[in-house]
């Protein structure tokens, strides 16, 4: 969990905006449905489970202000998130759906756009990481990964999931292929030991990585920009 005003992780940068951001792949892919939220999850499950609002409804709604750091260097304070803890998620709607035998050890979570990430499981349960509808007290936007996302703030941004459409569970990571360049994604990626990637150590990748913000920001703003015009025609 991160105070307001605790000092930034190694290497981070304070921004005061909240850009649009990723892999530059991902800048003109928005999902279809926006306003519903469906999940898929599967995996070790005996059957699959479609989360909606309804049985989300049925868990704590929790409200969180927590800082977001992108493995690019930007970091933006504060951001008052609201939704669901994914341990709630988890002990109340998938955990009883796990068949017996081998342990849950690795989550993949997907987006509708074709992203995704993964994740220990552990590292899912901390109490700060939610399954997030709401920033800043309004429906999260599109930009920002609506209907749901992933908040991880321990994890560096691109293990925060936006637009979640999937979620799986895993027995093991054997078969499971990250997403992009192995070097860049981490298994954990947590911010505070600076785990920006793998083979190349995370001060070196700050140096990489820090002169495509500024370029990657604008490209998802045109982008963001071209959908808006795009829908008023
Ligand atoms: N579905 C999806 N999730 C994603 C991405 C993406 O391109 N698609 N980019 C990741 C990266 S690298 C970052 S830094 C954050 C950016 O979140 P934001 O666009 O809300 O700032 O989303 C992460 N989650
Ligand atoms: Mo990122």
């Amino acid at each position: 969990m991160t105070r307001p005003h605790a000092p930034l992780p190694p290497g981070q940068r304070e921004r005061d905006d909240f850009p649009r951001f990723g892999m530059s792949a991902f800048a003109p892919r928005f999902p279809a449905e926006p306003a519903r939220i469906a999940v898929r999850c599967g995996g070790a499950l005996q059957h699959e489970i479609t989360l909606d609002a309804e049985l989300l409804g049925r868990l704590p709604r929790v409200e969180q202000r927590s800082d977001f750091h992108c493995v690019t260097t930007w970091s933006r304070r504060g951001l008052l998130w609201s939704g669901h803890r994914f341990a709630d998620v988890y002990r109340e709607l998938l955990q009883p759906l796990e068949r017996t035998g081998e342990a849950v050890t690795l989550v993949v979570l997907r987006g509708e756009d074709g992203y995704r990430a993964e994740l220990p499981l552990a590292d899912l349960l901390a109490p700060e990481v939610l399954l997030a509808d709401r920033l800043d007290g309004k429906p999260l936007g599109v930009d920002h990964g609506a209907p749901l996302r992933l908040v991880a703030p321990a994890h560096y941004g691109y293990k925060n999931v936006k637009h979640l459409r999937g979620i799986e569970l895993r027995v093991s990571r054997e078969g499971y292929r990250p997403l992009g360049p192995a070097f860049m994604s981490h298994e954990r990626a947590r911010v505070a030991l600076e785990e920006r990637g793998r083979f190349v150590p995370g001060w070196l990748l700050r140096h990489l990585y820090r002169p495509l913000v500024r370029p990657t920001v604008a490209l998802f703003e045109r982008a963001s920009r071209a959908r808006q015009v795009d829908g008023a025609a």
